[in-house]
């Protein structure tokens, strides 16, 4: 081969590895709930991108974003226990936490690290924000589950979009458990919001679990 014709053939081998570099570096575009906390919960927003909040309802169980706002306080080790949590003080209970190990309230089955958790207050829901970082299509697969049987009398659930409500239910004390399963189109800036509520006022026992994975395409 003459010598300027191998140059053109290795300057076209170096491009075409270049360019196959390029198109194998892309995105994850998956966030996980429970991966965000573990990787840096004392932030509020918090996880990579900042794209998780924990939140709170100012105006008790609206179900509307204008009533959401940031918990105020991180609290270690939140009543002596080992889950780190963001609360409001000046209501009773009030939560978005992580445990740290493995948690035990009461006689219940142990709570691995690293669950997400939320309990409302007396009439207040406990709320997590998810704001899109991507325009497109995400699904949402959560499950939602009581942590702790010890009393009460349950909690509802929601999943909105904005003010949108995507899906709902509710769960009745013990260990029972819901699946929520929704596609929706998103814009950079959508708040997805999972909500915890008391149903009612009773906010006792409202530990709840809510594990979250949402997947762009
Ligand atoms: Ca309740």
């Amino acid at each position: 081969m003459k010598p300027v014709l191998l140059s053109r053939v290795l300057v076209a081998a170096a491009l075409s590895l270049s360019l196959t570099a390029i198109a194998t570096a892309a995105p994850a575009y998956s966030w996980n709930l429970s991966r965000s906390m573990m990787n840096g919960f004392n932030t509020n927003p918090f996880g990579t991108g900042q794209t998780w909040s924990a939140m709170y309802d100012a105006a008790g169980s609206t179900l509307n974003p204008a009533n959401f706002q940031m918990m105020p306080s991180f609290v270690p080790s939140y009543g002596g226990m080992v889950n780190d949590a963001w609360n409001f003080p000046a209501s009773h209970s009030l939560i978005v936490s992580v445990p740290t190990g493995t948690l035990m309230l009461g006689a219940n089955p142990p709570i691995s690290r690293g669950t997400p958790m939320l309990h409302p207050g007396p009439g207040k829901s406990s709320v997590i924000r998810w704001m899109s970082p991507i325009q497109g299509h995400v699904q949402v697969l959560a499950r939602i589950s009581d942590a702790n049987a010890g009393c009460g009398n349950g909690v509802t659930w929601n999943i909105l979009r904005d003010a949108v409500s995507l899906a709902g239910g509710t769960i009745a004390n013990g260990r029972n458990g819901d699946v929520a399963h929704v596609q929706t189109p998103v814009s950079r800036g959508t708040s997805l919001y999972f909500v915890v509520s008391p149903n009612g006022n009773d906010h006792v026992c409202d530990s709840t679990i809510f594990d979250v994975l949402i997947a762009g395409q």
